[in-house]
């Protein structure tokens, strides 16, 4: 069987907006939470926070040239709200939108195709201030910036993905609390699984009403749960987490119905018209997946249920063989698996691997290299599995690695790598690692380099 990925597959690299661009507070630019969370004592790995970052803002020329040395066919990063909107409504910064546009020229001039997330969330502090996605109202807001975003530059950009990864801002932000806003409020948490979803559905009218040619979907972070022990709890933990994790989000935007064990929680805040507003004809869906889930029930977690952690782990696993350094375990299996289930339960849809990739410790040489095998490796191991997909009719149309660029990886700060592409944090100065000439090869041969 050959080897080979279809003809026009799209080759692409992702980042997001408070992970690289830096310039935190200049050109007119408001506050984000993540501004906020990380410039709070104690949130962030060292106290370390992205007013820097990688300095992408200054220097995306730079690295826009590096995309182009190995022909990336497309590259997805995501705009900062607070750069669009300081008070995340009311009036634009055209500073802010003079940035991106100038992004995408430099983009096209390449003939890199764009990929837009309107939201990786870097929310603006002033809709915060109001409640955050746990506020009906915010539908509004995000639509207003959506149709903006849209009007600007849909003559430019035809790939609009609405939200990145829904499951973990409103999990870890609103439930768990350890990244932005930090809170841990079950009751709003609830209340962001339905805004979000609605969300998504303004934004998506929002965008086409500008023009139907723009493609959108949503990006969703999926994976296999599986029950840590035989035990009934967590067995029963699974299933609840498996919902809430996986299915909150996607159910509704892609089939128009939640979970039951979802829909029995928040159904006082569903109203008329609501479910119609989510499940739009989405062009496509988004995945992002990284590894699958353990999970183990837990009496002090809102949900009754968590994924293990590292101790937990390693009580199961050999972990030296078979972590990244997230801890994350490396299981390509799980891969193919996910994006089955996405073809199988979803009907088919057209999916954008929209991030993928690993974090490990990267080291420069005394030649001045970065020879990350661990990563080349990781990429063939996950490449197959989208491989497999493709031969058992999932309708994938690209691959994006995390992360073109090492970057702030939210409340771990800088310490996780995930680039093709390394940094020095003090210097600014790139540097491409193995994995970025192994990519370009793949994109060269359409096919994985041996
Ligand atoms: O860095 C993140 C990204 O912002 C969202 N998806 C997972 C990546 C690695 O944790």
């Amino acid at each position: 069987m050959s080897n080979k990925f279809p003809n026009n597959f799209i080759w692409g690299a992702a980042t997001s907006s408070y992970q690289i661009e830096g310039a935190s507070s200049i050109d007119g630019k408001g506050k984000s939470i993540w501004d906020t969370f990380s410039h709070t004592k104690g949130k962030v790995f060292n106290n370390q926070n992205a007013d820097i970052a990688t300095d992408h803002y200054n220097r995306y020329k730079e690295d826009i040239a590096l995309m182009n040395n190995i022909k990336l066919k497309a590259y997805r990063f995501s705009i900062s709200w607070p750069r669009i909107f300081p008070n995340g409504k009311g009036k634009f910064n055209k500073k802010g939108l003079d940035f991106y546009s100038k992004l995408l020229d430099e983009l096209l001039k390449k003939n890199i195709k764009p990929f837009i997330t309107l939201y990786h969330w870097d929310l603006p502090q002033k809709i915060q201030n109001l409640g955050g996605w746990s506020n009906r109202e915010i539908t509004k807001y995000f639509s207003d910036y959506s149709y903006l975003i849209a009007k600007k530059f849909g003559d430019r950009c035809k790939n609009f993905i609405t939200l990145n990864e829904p499951a973990v801002f409103s999990t870890f932000g609103y439930l768990d609390g350890y990244m932005a806003p930090g809170l841990k409020n079950k009751k709003k948490y609830l209340s962001c699984i339905h805004n979000i979803n609605l969300a998504h559905g303004f934004a998506f009218k929002s965008i086409k009403s500008v023009s139907s040619n723009i493609k959108v979907g949503c990006t969703l972070n999926m994976a296999p749960c599986l029950a840590f022990s035989n035990s009934s709890k967590d067995i029963s933990a699974k299933i609840t987490y498996d919902a809430f994790w996986n299915r909150a989000y996607a159910d509704p935007m892609y089939l128009g119905s939640y979970p039951k064990i979802i829909e029995n929680k928040i159904q006082n805040l569903i109203r008329q018209n609501d479910m119609k507003i989510i499940n739009q004809k989405n062009d496509f869906i988004g995945l992002n997946h990284y590894q699958h889930i353990r999970v183990i029930s837990d009496k002090k977690n809102l949900l009754g249920a968590r994924s293990v952690n590292l101790k937990e782990l390693s009580k199961k696993i050999n972990i030296k063989k078979n972590l990244t350094t997230m801890n994350w375990e490396i299981v390509p299996d799980a891969y193919y698996h996910q994006i089955m289930e996405l073809k199988n339960r979803y009907n088919n849809p057209n999916i954008h691997l929209t991030e993928n990739g690993c974090s490990f410790s990267d080291k420069v040489n005394k030649n001045g290299k970065i020879l990350d095998v661990k990563r080349v490796n990781f990429l063939k191991k996950y490449l197959k599995a989208v491989h497999k997909a493709i031969n058992n009719g999932a309708k994938i149309k690209s691959y994006f690695v995390w992360s073109f660029l090492d970057n702030f990886e939210w409340a771990l700060g800088y310490d996780k790598r995930f680039g093709i592409v390394h940094v020095d944090f003090k210097t600014l100065k790139r540097i491409p690692k193995k994995s970025y000439y192994f990519f370009g090869e793949l994109i060269k041969k359409n096919s994985i380099p041996k």
